[in-house]
């Protein structure tokens, strides 16, 4: 990594910037098969999966059987690996199971919220060249803690149709309720729309390529929910001299490894430790099977020099990162500082592989930026919140002329006469008794 110092805040801009892509071709292509599956359904969704997949099947349902077998393709200590990861995801997205407390806001008016869940959701795990079997569970866990009565699953086949087992035993221990072999824009679309076959849901899940991004764009605005906007991931470490030069080195390389656009930043105090990150990456680089994965992503990333962690925070705050590592000293004391961040790791034995997988934290995180504003997958994505309220004779005295004064206003008389009615009806009330 290419080593810059202490940059003033007018680069701040540039250095915290994320490569642009161009969406408008994309759409058009993405346009033309949500069309083609919202009018033709299972008939276009086999033409694009043949098309782009090379998947040519009578039926995208994976059926029970398939996914029951596909246990006795996995090791006895992956499916305890994989025990083990769903029991913390779901101790902690169980956590985050709160009862609000009704609030009186006047005498005789009472407020409150309750979760429902939202009944339909869809997930979608990519293909390509790593089995993201962790997200199914970072995904469908939640979702059943909430009550989704609906788990629809969709991933694309290799070319002889079949899906990795590690996905379908996931799919089952964590509860997906039907799974699909279907992959790319057509599987959003078909998720978005309803087909004969795949389910029409409420919201879709998960992480994609950029076609997947796009499709996932484009389903919103045909009216379906998507979890967020999201792009290549990421990962920001600050390091001071108490850190662990291969420790970092090898946080890094799990980012650089996810793909070529995987975005990487690496900040420090320390001129040594930063020398010495740079030597540790070379060696351990060597030894990665997706090793030009790597090396393409850290082509493109950055360690920057900062006199202090202080402003190597303010400019992780400016970058907000999907991901945060500070592996500096009181770390818990530090990271009240951070301001916008998907996850933040804290000390030398918080790696990311951690939260990836296993530690219960949700792995769907906001890129790109969007840990300014966004928070990522936790139990509250897979439920909305109804409010409630509930007035007495106490409660239309104490708020009822302040209601007809302002409906009076906004020159609303129906409003008004509603409120009115009930103050005669109390006042009535009292006058008979
Ligand atoms: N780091 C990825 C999630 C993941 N890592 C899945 C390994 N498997 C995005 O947060
Ligand atoms: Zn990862």
């Amino acid at each position: 990594m290419k080593i810059i110092s202490n940059p003033g805040e007018q680069k701040w801009a540039k250095l915290t910037g994320r490569p642009k892509t161009n969406q408008t071709k994309l759409m058009d292509t993405v346009n033309k098969i949500f069309y083609d599956i919202h009018k033709k359904g299972d008939r276009a969704v086999k033409k694009y999966s043949r098309q782009f997949d090379g998947f040519d099947n009578d039926t995208f349902l994976v059926d029970n059987e398939t996914i029951q077998a596909a246990a006795s393709g996995l090791s006895e200590q992956l499916k305890q690996a994989i025990g083990l990861a769903k029991a913390n995801i779901g101790k902690f997205h169980l956590s985050q199971q709160l009862t609000e407390a009704k609030t009186e806001t006047s005498p005789g008016v009472m407020c409150w919220r309750e979760a429902r869940p939202i009944e339909r959701i869809g997930i979608y795990v990519p293909g390509g060249s790593a089995p993201l079997f962790s997200t199914v569970l970072m995904l469908a866990v939640p979702a059943r803690i909430a009550g989704c009565k609906e788990i629809v699953l969709c991933t694309p086949p290799d070319k002889d149709g079949n899906i990795h087992p590690a996905i379908l035993y996931a799919a089952q221990t964590a509860g997906v309720t039907q799974l699909f072999a279907v992959g790319g824009i057509q599987a959003i679309a078909a998720m978005a729309f309803g087909t004969e076959t795949i389910p029409k849901v409420d919201k879709i899940f998960g992480p994609g390529n950029q076609y997947v991004m796009a499709a996932k764009h484009a389903a919103q605005y045909y009216g379906t929910a998507i979890d967020m906007p999201a792009g290549p991931s990421e990962v920001l470490v600050i390091a001071d001299e108490t850190c662990r030069p291969s420790f970092v080195a090898a946080d890094l390389l799990s980012q650089a490894e996810h793909g070529p656009d995987s975005q990487v930043i690496f900040l420090s105090n320390n001129k040594k430790i930063l020398k010495e990150v740079n030597k540790e990456l070379t060696l351990q680089l060597d030894n990665l099977p997706r090793k030009e994965i790597a090396e393409q992503a850290l082509k493109n990333s950055k360690a920057i020099f900062f006199n202090d962690i202080a402003t190597c925070i303010s400019f992780s705050n400016r970058y907000a990162p999907e991901h945060l590592i500070l592996a500096v000293e009181n770390p818990v004391l530090r990271s009240r500082e951070v301001t916008n961040a998907g996850s933040v790791f804290l000390g030398n034995y918080s790696c990311e592989s951690a939260g990836d997988y296993a530690s219960g934290t949700n792995h769907t995180l906001p890129t790109g930026g969007n840990a300014k504003v966004y928070s990522g997958v936790s139990l509250d994505s897979f439920v909305k919140k109804i409010t409630f309220q509930q007035l007495n004779e106490e409660g239309i005295s104490a708020i009822g002329p302040a209601v007809e004064i302002m409906a009076e206003t906004e020159t609303l008389y129906a409003h008004k006469n509603a409120m009115t009615l009930r103050l005669g009806d109390v006042a009535g009330k009292y006058l008979s008794a």
